[in-house]
């Protein structure tokens, strides 16, 4: 009788144990967790590993040299909003609404005044969501700004951060503070709770955006939910800005201080991930939502050897700084020639999580990671996109511009230069300019400033025009370009009286509705 008592005894503590074990297991078998740094306005030359002179970015060159680092990588569109649409859908913004033909290839995006945002998208964070995974999204959404559009709707169990970028101040009457948000709660205002002293410089919204992604991070870690993390602090966008630490640090001005306390941030974030013990299950992604703005000038950061910046699609506009970063599986400093965008991060965060990719509309991401991992490139194309028009198409190692633009005269006259100390016959032109019948090819490997352009009647040109054709015909022939999402203004949908105003006592009243198309000027 005692013996089967012991018996029965032991069998109830193995069984204990075995179930013990198997969830150990399945815990340390969950999916890998996901972290992705977007930059704005970042470019492909301000990391010191890219070759910026000051090497002012010690934590991302150590990020590069223990991962691997994406020489040709490219965003979706030249500017935030389309750019910020295609990572999270993966898919262009032709095809997911992030444009507008209002007028022919304007760049658009999602000012306070817009009226659209993202719609019948699926973006990735809803299907990690679902997965099971656990989202937070700290920084600049830049999806829409109306409660249907924010990113608790889509997929995103936290927010802090703006719908939009940090311009102003505004006066209240013609045009109100621009929110910063808790979730799905306007929490203050830029410029009178989250202070940017737009002379010094001075702020301390990065310092905040840093501890709410590491707090974040040692919250979720003790979960038994995978999660995800995108981080979009916006300090490196115009009007930069940076707190007391960092101010005047930079060999390079303001804008160099904001990037080293983005830089630091970086490190922040990833000796969080190497404390916790997680570094070995979390993809971490770091790029930048669209080239430098080189219409700052000497307030801008740098695009390295290529041609203009952000708002056009030339090299300087869409290649993006980018690195991989996963210890053990990863490896550590390696470089990838892997033609890449933005939208690939959607295939690959679907992979991580085994998700099944949708089947009912055309996805324009690659599950790339093999690739990366094991530094053998694929063939494809890349697409140059500014608002509605095709201007230019990359295939190999050769680039053809179907149209060239940078901006119109009356802007030009205004000091306004994209290509500033760059004047390119044929190709930084203030008229839009129709190449469609005799493309201007360049070699990238040979060329990657875009300056020497291919003899047409050569067989080099023959050859890789035909090539190139190819995969434009090819995508031309499936795309059905979306709903245009930034079409239509109105001042009514500002960011008046958002949910949670009331709380502060700062609710403003809107004006009444009155939607008109929208201008935009280049
Ligand atoms: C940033 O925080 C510091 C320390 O709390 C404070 O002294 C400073 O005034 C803050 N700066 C701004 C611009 O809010
Ligand atoms: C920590 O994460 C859990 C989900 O894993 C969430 O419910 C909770 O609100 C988080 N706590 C904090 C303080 O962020
Ligand atoms: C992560 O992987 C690296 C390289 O494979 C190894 O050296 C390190 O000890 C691992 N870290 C943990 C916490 O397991
Ligand atoms: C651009 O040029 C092509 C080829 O000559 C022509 O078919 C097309 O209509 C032109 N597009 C516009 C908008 O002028
Ligand atoms: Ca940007």
């Amino acid at each position: 009788m005692k013996v089967m008592v012991l018996q029965s005894i032991f069998m109830v503590f193995i069984i204990i144990m075995v179930i013990i074990l198997s969830f150990a297991e399945s815990n340390e078998r969950k999916p890998p967790n996901l972290i992705i740094m977007l930059m704005d306005d970042m470019g492909w030359g301000d990391l010191g590993v890219f070759g910026e002179p000051n090497k002012e970015t010690p934590n991302l060159d150590r990020m590069a040299s223990q991962g691997t680092l994406l020489t040709d990588f490219y965003t979706a569109n030249p500017l935030c909003s389309p750019s910020r649409a295609a990572l999270l859908t993966g898919r262009l913004p032709i095809r997911n609404g992030f444009y507008t033909d209002n007028a022919h290839a304007r760049n658009a995006y999602t000012p306070q005044e817009v009226d659209g945002g993202i719609t019948s998208e699926i973006l990735f964070s809803e299907l990690l969501s679902k997965a099971g995974y656990y989202n937070k999204i700290v920084g600049k959404w830049h999806l829409g700004h109306q409660y249907k559009y924010l990113p608790l709707q889509h997929g995103f169990d936290e927010w802090f951060g703006s719908a939009n970028c940090h311009f102003g101040p505004y006066d209240g009457k013609s045009t109100p503070d621009i929110p910063v948000f808790r979730n799905n709660e306007m929490i203050g205002r830029y410029y009178q709770d989250f202070k940017i002293n737009l002379k010094t410089g001075e702020s301390n919204f990065t310092k905040l955006l840093i501890s709410e992604a590491v707090n974040f991070i040692k919250n979720a870690s003790s979960s038994p939910k995978p999660f995800f993390l995108y981080w979009t602090p916006d300090s490196s966008h115009a009007a930069c800005y940076a707190s007391r630490d960092f101010l005047g640090k930079s060999r390079r001005g303001l804008y160099g201080d904001a990037v080293m306390e983005l830089d630091y941030g970086v490190g922040q974030i990833l000796n969080t991930l190497k404390e916790l013990e997680i570094e070995n299950n979390t993809f971490v992604f770091f790029t930048s939502d669209n080239g430098a703005a080189l219409v700052s000038k000497t307030s801008a950061g740098s695009n390295g050897p290529f041609l203009c910046g952000k708002q056009t699609t030339f090299e300087g506009g869409m290649r993006e700084p980018a690195i991989v970063w996963w210890p053990g599986v990863v490896p550590a400093g390696q470089v990838s020639y892997q033609p890449s965008t933005v939208m690939d991060l959607f295939s690959i965060a679907l992979g991580l999580a085994s998700v099944e990719t949708p089947k009912d509309r055309i996805i324009d991401g690659i599950d790339l990671l093999p690739s990366w991992v094991q530094g053998k490139n694929i063939d494809r194309p890349i697409f140059y996109y500014r608002g509605n028009e095709l201007m230019a198409a990359r295939y190999g190692m050769y680039k053809a511009h179907f149209w060239c633009w940078t901006n119109s005269y009356d802007e030009f006259k205004q000091g306004i230069d994209y290509c500033p100390g760059m004047d390119l016959k044929g190709m930084t032109s203030h008229e839009q300019l129709n190449h469609t019948s005799q493309p201007i090819l360049f070699h990238l490997g040979r060329d990657p400033g875009e300056k020497f352009q291919l003899n047409s009647q050569s067989d080099e040109y023959k050859k890789a025009l035909q090539s190139i054709m190819a995969q434009v015909n090819d995508h031309r022939s499936t795309l059905e370009p979306g709903k245009p999402q930034l079409n239509m203004c109105d001042r009514a949908v500002m960011h008046w009286s958002p949910p949670g105003c009331e709380k502060l006592d700062d609710c403003l009243k809107p004006p009444p509705s009155k939607p008109y198309k929208c201008d935009w000027p280049h």
